[in-house]
């Protein structure tokens, strides 16, 4: 190749690089996880420092590629004699560890008072236990000592509230999560309201959210956990007052069965025999009016697996991951205005707006939808735990059912 073709085929290669970095930035447009569009004040911090930071680095990158392409170009192998080698000029060494120096004080401080920031935790309007496992989000609303649950009292009588997927906060409350894990470490990132925080087995991390206006903000776990890490994601529901007093009340509502005879009815026999040694489902009771409680320490190695008792509230299952509402009524959800949106979240799934399809298929075989260490001979180094719900051979019969009682669940 002569010279001026390979320079030629290097320049074409910089533009190929440059448009596809322009078309990938475009695609970014509406990105759910937009870390340049925060919507609460944590995440403004954020971004307030990283555009400056972006700015300096910016500059400082574009001085070096200068520097190096007058370099490259004057300083080029002609067959011209090695210069005579000299110390160098001391002056220009001295500027050269001042001026970072300078830089990198100039961006340390305000990013020091922006950690010491986001990690003040105290005086909570609202506290929520976060728990990561493999490979889905639990979080448990603790009972304050006047029975308020994050900082609402509940209009009839207080309880525990236990959710998965999607955790509700209010709006214009200073939401403080507790968060650990119960096997490896994960890691909680809603990039709209927060940066990332590590949930470590036996430890207690705590982080704080303030979410702006109601809505529905995206997240996904940011360590890597184990073979479904991709498929492990979280919501956080942003609900004003009003709409979230209402979500308190809702949750609370004592467990009502589902009328006799109904194919519901049979799906809660079903969910006894074949669901409740892993799942809650709080005030279930069986045929002689015992209370029905899971055991999932005996089945699953992280030891739990999400609360059902309010299944069709929330609108999406399996770590966030599927949708529980078709496309058509996601939408109406998602891109309701803050108005409108919590009396869309808050009507939950119905049966013309359930998707089907994605939780059949889960409930007939849960592994081929996300791979989970379910198979007996990947359970030798769990000692026979499973780590995700296991294949359990349920008949089209009986997913009807099971479907049915699933949706009265809200
Ligand atoms: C051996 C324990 C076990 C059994 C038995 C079991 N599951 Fe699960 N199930 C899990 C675990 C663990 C998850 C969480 C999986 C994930 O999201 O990665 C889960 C997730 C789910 C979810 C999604 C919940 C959510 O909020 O994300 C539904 C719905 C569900 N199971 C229904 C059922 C039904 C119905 C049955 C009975 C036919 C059943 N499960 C039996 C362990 C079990
Ligand atoms: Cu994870």
């Amino acid at each position: 190749m002569t010279e001026s073709s390979t320079l030629r085929s290097r320049l074409r290669t910089a533009a190929l690089a440059l448009t596809a970095a322009v078309v990938l930035a475009s695609c970014a447009q509406d990105a759910p996880q937009d870390t340049w569009d925060p919507a609460g004040s944590e995440a403004q911090k954020i971004h307030d420092l990283q555009w400056p930071i972006f700015l300096i680095a910016g500059i400082v990158g574009l001085i070096v590629f200068a520097v190096v392409a007058v370099c490259v170009v004057k300083f080029k192998d002609r067959g011209q004699p090695i210069p005579e080698q000299t110390h160098g000029k001391a002056w220009l060494e001295y500027l050269f560890i001042a001026l970072p120096a300078v830089l990198l004080a100039g961006i340390a401080v305000p990013s020091v008072a922006v950690i010491i920031e986001l990690n003040d935790t105290d005086n909570a309007d609202c506290v929520v236990n976060v728990t990561g496992q493999q490979w889905w989000w639990e979080y448990d609303y603790p009972i304050a000592g006047d029975g308020s649950i994050c900082g609402y009292m509940p209009s009839g009588e207080s309880g525990s509230i236990v959710t998965s997927g999607q955790m509700v906060i209010p709006t214009d409350a200073k939401v403080v999560i507790r968060g650990t894990s119960r096997d490896v470490i994960h890691s909680f990132w809603v990039p709209r309201l927060n940066g990332k925080r590590d949930m470590v087995p036996g430890r207690l991390h705590t982080w704080n959210f303030h979410a702006d206006r109601p809505g529905i903000y995206a997240g996904q776990c940011a360590e890597f956990c184990g073979l479904s890490h991709a498929n492990m994601r979280m919501e956080i529901v942003a609900l004003d007052p009003v709409d979230f007093q209402a979500w308190i009340d809702n949750q609370l509502e004592p467990y009502q069965s589902p009328e006799d005879g109904t194919l519901a009815a049979d799906g809660e026999a079903e969910f006894i025999a074949q669901c409740a040694r892993c799942h809650q489902v709080d005030g279930l009771t069986d045929a002689d009016g015992e209370l029905v409680v899971a055991h999932p320490e005996d089945q699953v190695y992280s030891g739990a697996a999400p609360n059902l008792t309010n299944f069709a509230t929330r609108n999406t299952f399996a770590g966030a991951t599927w949708d529980l509402l078709t496309e058509e009524c996601r939408d109406d959800v998602w891109e309701a205005d803050p108005e409108n949106f919590g009396e869309r979240y808050l009507a939950g799934v119905d049966r013309d707006c359930l998707n089907a399809i994605d939780l059949r298929a889960w409930l007939r075989d849960a592994p081929a939808m996300k791979p989970m260490y379910t198979e007996p001979e990947q359970l030798e180094a769990t000692d026979g735990l499973v780590r995700g719900m296991p294949y359990l051979a349920l008949s089209e019969d009986q997913i009807d059912s099971l479907v049915a009682y699933l949706l009265e669940r809200k």
